[in-house]
C-alpha cells in the first residue's frame, strides 16, 4: 500500500494528488447533496459560526421539537458538544471567559431534516475554515473556489460577524472579522447565479454592544459602514429583487460581555470576555436566523423557484405550510435589534 503511495506521489506529485482529492471530494459532495437545499455559513476560524449553528438548532428544537432535526449522528454529536461546552464554559465560576483566536480547520458539514406535514426536507450547513475564505493564499486556490461554488448553490448566506473586531478600536482590527474577504465570496458567488439569495449579517459575541437601544443602533450602524459593500448591492438593478439581506444580532452565551484582547507582538491572541455574575448562560434570539430562512424558503415554494426544483417531489407546499404559523410568529421584523434591509418582499409576504 505504502509502495502504491510512493509510486502514486512519483507519477502525480504532491499538487496532483491534491487535485484529484478536490476533486473527487467536489464530486462526492454534489452527489450526495443533489437533492438537498444548502445553507452556508461564513466568517473567519473563531468567529463562533459553529457555536451559532449549535445554539440556533438547540433553541428551535426546545421551541417546536423535532421540526428541525440533526440527520445524521456527527450532526448532532459535534453540535452538542459545542453547545455543552459553551454552556460549561458560560456557568463556570471563573469571572472572565477567554476565547482563543484560533477555531475549526476542515470543511465541516452538517445535514439537518426539516419536518413537514407528510414529508421532510433535507438541509445541508456548511461551516468552512475561515483561511479558506483567503483568496490570497495560493495553497487555499482549491479551497476557495470550493467556497464559491458552495456559496453560489446556497440558498441562504448566514455571515458570522465577530462583532469586537468590528467595535473596538474603532474597527481597526477588522481583517481579523474577515470583513473584505467575506464581501469579495458574496460578490463572486452572485457572478453566475440568478436565484434568489438570502443574505443574513449575524453579529455574535455582540452582549456588550446591545445593552441599550441606543448601543445596538450605534453597533449597527457601524456594521452598515463595515460591511455596507454587501449592504450596497441591491442599488445595483441586476441583484435588486432577487437579494434579501437582514441583520440580527445574536447572543449565544447572554451572560458574558467582551472585554479586551490580549496581545503578543502586535497579533491579536485572545479574546477576553466577563461574565455577569448574576446571570447564568442564556443565548437570545438564536431561533431568529433560521427562522429567517424557512420563512424565505416558505416564499420560494409559493413562487415556485427554480432553486427548489429538485426538492419539489418530496417537499410539497403543504408540508411547509404546517411550518408557517410557528415560524412567522416568532419572527422579528425590524424590531428591538432587528432590521430587513432589503428584499423584505422575498422574506416575508403572506401566502
Ligand atoms: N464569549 C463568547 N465566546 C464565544 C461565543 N461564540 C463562540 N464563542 C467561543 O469562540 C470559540 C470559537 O467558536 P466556534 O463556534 O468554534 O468558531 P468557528 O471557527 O467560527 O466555527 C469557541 O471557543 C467558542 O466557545 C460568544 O458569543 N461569546
Ligand atoms: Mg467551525
Amino acid at each position: 500500500m505504502s509502495n502504491n503511495k510512493s509510486q502514486l506521489l512519483k507519477i502525480l506529485g504532491s499538487e496532483g494528488i491534491s487535485i484529484i482529492i478536490n476533486a473527487v471530494r467536489r464530486l462526492f459532495i454534489s452527489r450526495k447533496s443533489s437533492n438537498e437545499l444548502w445553507f452556508t455559513a461564513l466568517g473567519p476560524s473563531g468567529a463562533g459560526k459553529t457555536t451559532l449553528l449549535a445554539c440556533m438548532h438547540k433553541r428551535f428544537e426546545e421551541l417546536l421539537p423535532g421540526s428541525f432535526y440533526p440527520a445524521d449522528n456527527k450532526t448532532f454529536s459535534t453540535l452538542n458538544s459545542a453547545y455543552k461546552k459553551l454552556k460549561i464554559e458560560a456557568n463556570s465560576p471563573s469571572i472572565e471567559f477567554e476565547v482563543g483566536v484560533e477555531g475549526t480547520s476542515d470543511l465541516r458539514q452538517y445535514a439537518f431534516t426539516i419536518k413537514g406535514k407528510r414529508a421532510n426536507l433535507p438541509v445541508r450547513f456548511f461551516d468552512f475554515p475561515g483561511g479558506w475564505l483567503n483568496p490570497y493564499d495560493e495553497a487555499q486556490a482549491e479551497n476557495h473556489e470550493q467556497v464559491i461554488n458552495i456559496v453560489q448553490r446556497s440558498m441562504v448566506i448566514m455571515v458570522a460577524i465577530n462583532t469586537p473586531y468590528i467595535m473596538e478600536f474603532d474597527g481597526r482590527y477588522k481583517d481579523y472579522a474577515g470583513v473584505d474577504e467575506i464581501e469579495y465570496a458574496i460578490k463572486l458567488s452572485l457572478r453566475n447565479d440568478n436565484s434568489d439569495k438570502l443574505i443574513l449579517l449575524v453579529p455574535i459575541k455582540c452582549e456588550r454592544y446591545t445593552r441599550t437601544a441606543a448601543d445596538s443602533k450605534i453597533m449597527r450602524d457601524k456594521i452598515k459602514k463595515v460591511f455596507s459593500g454587501i449592504l450596497n448591492l441591491p442599488q445595483n438593478p441586476v441583484y435588486r429583487d432577487r437579494l434579501a439581506i437582514a441583520l440580527l444580532p445574536v447572543h449565544t452565551v447572554g451572560n458574558a460581555h467582551f472585554s479586551r484582547f490580549t496581545f503578543k507582538g502586535g497579533n491579536i491572541t485572545q479574546e477576553v470576555y466577563v461574565k455577569n455574575r448574576t446571570m447564568k448562560f442564556s443565548p437570545k434570539d438564536a431561533d431568529q436566523p433560521l427562522r429567517y430562512a424557512m420563512s424565505f424558503l416558505l416564499n420560494e415554494f409559493a413562487k415556485g423557484s427554480t432553486v427548489l426544483a429538485s426538492v419539489k417531489n418530496m417537499f410539497m407546499q403543504n408540508d411547509i405550510n404546517s411550518l408557517r404559523d410557528f415560524v412567522r410568529a416568532g419572527m422579528k421584523l425590524n424590531s428591538e435589534n432587528f432590521e430587513i434591509m432589503c428584499g423584505q418582499k422575498l422574506l416575508y409576504k403572506t401566502v
